[in-house]
């Protein structure tokens, strides 16, 4: 086995979940065959039952045949992909209002059957949670995808209109099967000439094969495009030739997809251009372009905005630049926001802006590449990261899952050419568990974690119990090897790979990792308190105080919002600098234990992709070694301290670390 099925094996049953299946013939039928998505939710399940029973399935009501049918006009379901799986003597009928319902409702069957459930105990309802479950790819139009680990981007528009690889169907059915509903195909440092008319009929013929999976297309838009493309002088937002420019592009890609979803746009951020060109705000420029869409799309605006350093914080950016224009935007916009205020890092606070823009509509941005925890060889699974973000309490009266639940939620792709599709078997869980929490993000990580290794290897008990945990606790060790209690953005600059927190000469202040940690020879931490940048003021007071205080603020936070001294006294009677060591230590030894749990797990995995996460395990191991050598060896280059008893010293001296360059090391 290469990857390549994801978790849609459907490996086959035994026991008590393979004779209910087989006591009988089976049968799947639906009166509304011949709809384009029900013909799709009648081979998945088709294709899925013959392979977990290794018996034909009959396509017309035999008598006496076990039968599942798909009811997909049935008015008592909510529409936007709601379903209710419906047990009887005879089978099982899957309702929806819609076709897509009925498709969500068959994946959730396959699930449901591949983790081993019987037939018979199988009934309930489902919704979707938010409407807008959306993938963001930062891929390239020449195949390069920016922090992407999986190879070249899998959109060939090269050969696009004519060619449709088979890889844009099996990639929307994996989609369609965790309940991803958009997809932003190109990055949001984009080229302006993919809203050019030869683009357009390419992404059409995308849309066209997407639309039956119920996948709509969006573009990211470059907003100098009246410019760059239009041969006008100016993007102005306010100017009215720019704005019938915009309109004309909409209604002309209107033209070719009649559910275009809409535009992403990342404006006045890291160099791109934006309304703040003209001295106009964001919501100038977002609103611009929705009143070309109208009502038949939308413009995802985000707010990872740090332009001009203006010698705050760069924690404090986004939150001053967007909440006073609360309640100014026009209601197709959305404000698309990362789950916390620097930028996907292994562990942020969720970000001041959720909940503090009651009048906006609010999206959560997270990253499923793994661009700042090791790439695609460490093994980390993030459903815990993005549940603690979900589940955060904003201190506005709802959580950050409540506040972003009306709208949606957009994950970064870790998606790209190789066969495993996102650079590593353990890297799948990712993509699924994102797609898994937009739909519901009560789900809990245990959950997810347990239902993507039994569907993607193997549903025995002793597997699960062993593989779950290991996962579960698999983001923590790169918190703990990468950047424990608190510290952040420590890695090489440029293309991310490594520590280097000794990087301080470059241009702007916040490009360097001291500029996040600022150790010295008495402590180290960022103050976000009032006696330093006072970003903390921009969390809700009950928020805040939680973190006012070093004494009480949870260790996992301390270094984000305090800067103390090395002899800081902790939670655990540690000293600051011992408990540094301390959960170094533990992100090594955590990384060697799932090393070895994985390799008891070998009985349960196809030699194949056993020996490629062993592999990536050697590769973790080693470099959560360097990470802690690296980083340690620095710390005391800067505090002179020395490390405590019975801790062995860095392999290396600072100068070697130092020295280490990746020419080979994908870059940005
Ligand atoms: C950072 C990435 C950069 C992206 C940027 C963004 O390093 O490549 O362009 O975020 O989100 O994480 O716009």
């Amino acid at each position: 086995e290469d990857g390549y099925d994801l978790w849609l094996r459907h490996a086959p049953l035994e026991g008590e979940a393979l004779d209910a299946l087989t006591v009988r013939p089976l049968a799947v039928v639906s009166d509304q065959a011949g709809n384009a998505t029900v013909d799709i939710a009648l081979a998945e399940l088709r294709a899925g039952l013959s392979n977990m029973t290794g018996r034909a399935v009959a396509t017309a009501a035999e008598p006496g045949a076990t039968l599942i049918a798909l009811d997909c006009d049935h008015p008592q379901i909510a529409d936007g992909g709601a379903f209710s799986l419906n047990g009887s003597s005879n089978g099982l009928t899957v309702y929806a209002f819609e076709p897509l319902g009925c498709l969500y409702g068959a994946y959730a069957l396959l699930r449901d059957l591949a983790q081993g459930t019987p037939l018979g105990e199988i009934g309930y309802s489902d919704a979707p949670a938010m409407p807008l479950r959306m993938l963001n790819h930062w891929d390239n139009p020449d195949g390069h995808v920016e922090r992407g680990y999986a190879g070249r981007s899998i959109f060939d528009w090269w050969h696009l209109p004519e060619r449709l690889d088979q890889r844009m169907i099996d990639y929307a059915r994996a989609n369609a099967s965790i309940g991803i509903n958009g997809v932003v195909v190109n990055n949001v440092n984009a080229r302006a000439f993919m809203l050019e008319p030869r683009y357009i009929v390419k992404l059409a013929r995308l849309a066209d094969a997407w639309r039956p999976y119920g996948i709509r297309v969006y573009l990211s838009a470059r907003f100098s495009a009246p410019r760059d493309i239009g041969g006008l002088p100016t993007a102005d937002p306010l100017d009215p030739a720019v704005r019938a420019w915009w309109k004309a592009k909409a209604d002309e890609i209107y033209a070719a997809i009649p559910d275009f979803g809409g535009f992403l746009v990342k404006a006045n951020s890291e160099g791109q251009p934006g309304p703040q060109d003209y001295g106009r705000t964001h919501a100038d420029g977002a609103n611009m372009m929705a009143e070309a869409l109208g009502d038949r799309g939308t413009v995802i605006w985000r707010a990872f905005v740090y332009s001009e350093f203006d010698d705050t914080d760069r924690h404090a950016q986004a939150y001053a630049e967007f909440v006073p224009l609360d309640g100014q935007f026009a209601p197709n916009v959305i404000v698309q926001v990362k789950n916390g205020a620097i930028d996907f890092q292994p562990r942020e606070p969720f970000h001041p802006m959720f909940g503090a823009m009651p009048n906006t509509r609010l999206m959560l941005e997270a990253q499923i590449t793994k661009e700042y925890l090791g790439f695609a060889s460490h093994l980390a699974f993030l459903a815990p990261m993005w549940e603690e973000v979900l589940e955060a309490d904003t201190g506005h009266g709802a959580t950050v899952a409540e506040v972003v639940a009306p709208v949606g939620m957009a994950g970064v792709a870790n998606t790209g050419s190789d066969r495993n599709w996102s650079g590593s078997d353990f890297d799948q869980a990712n993509w699924y568990a994102f797609g898994r929490l937009a739909w519901d993000p009560s789900l809990s990580s245990e959950t997810i974690a347990r239902e993507w290794a039994a569907q993607t290897f193997s549903r025995a008990p002793a597997f699960l119990d062993s593989v779950v945990p290991m996962m579960l606790g698999s983001r923590e060790a790169v918190v703990d090897y990468m950047t424990p209690l608190g510290l952040a953005h420590l890695m090489d600059t440029g293309h991310h790979y490594g520590p280097a927190p000794w990087v301080c000469d470059l241009e702007r202040p916040e490009w360097n990792p001291c500029y996040y940690h600022r150790a010295d020879a008495h402590g180290i931490g960022f103050d976000r308190t009032e006696r330093g940048t006072h970003a903390l003021a921009q969390y809700a007071p009950s928020v805040a105080a939680q973190w006012a205080d070093p004494a009480t603020t949870d260790p996992i936070w301390l270094l984000w919002f305090h800067r103390v001294s090395w002899d800081h006294p902790m939670p655990s009677g540690r000293s600051l600098w011992a408990e540094l060591v301390h959960r170094y230590d533990s992100g090594v030894a955590a990384v060697d234990a799932m090393a070895a749990t994985w390799a008891d797990l070998a009985p349960y995995v196809d030699a194949q992709r056993h020996r490629a996460v062993t592999e990536n395990l050697a590769i973790q191991a080693n470099e959560a070694r360097w990470w802690r050598d690296a980083s340690l060896a620095y710390w005391q280059s800067v505090n002179g301290r020395e490390l405590p008893a019975g801790t062995p010293s860095p392999a290396h001296a600072l100068d070697y670390y130092r020295s280490l360059t990746f020419p080979e090391a994908p870059g940005n």
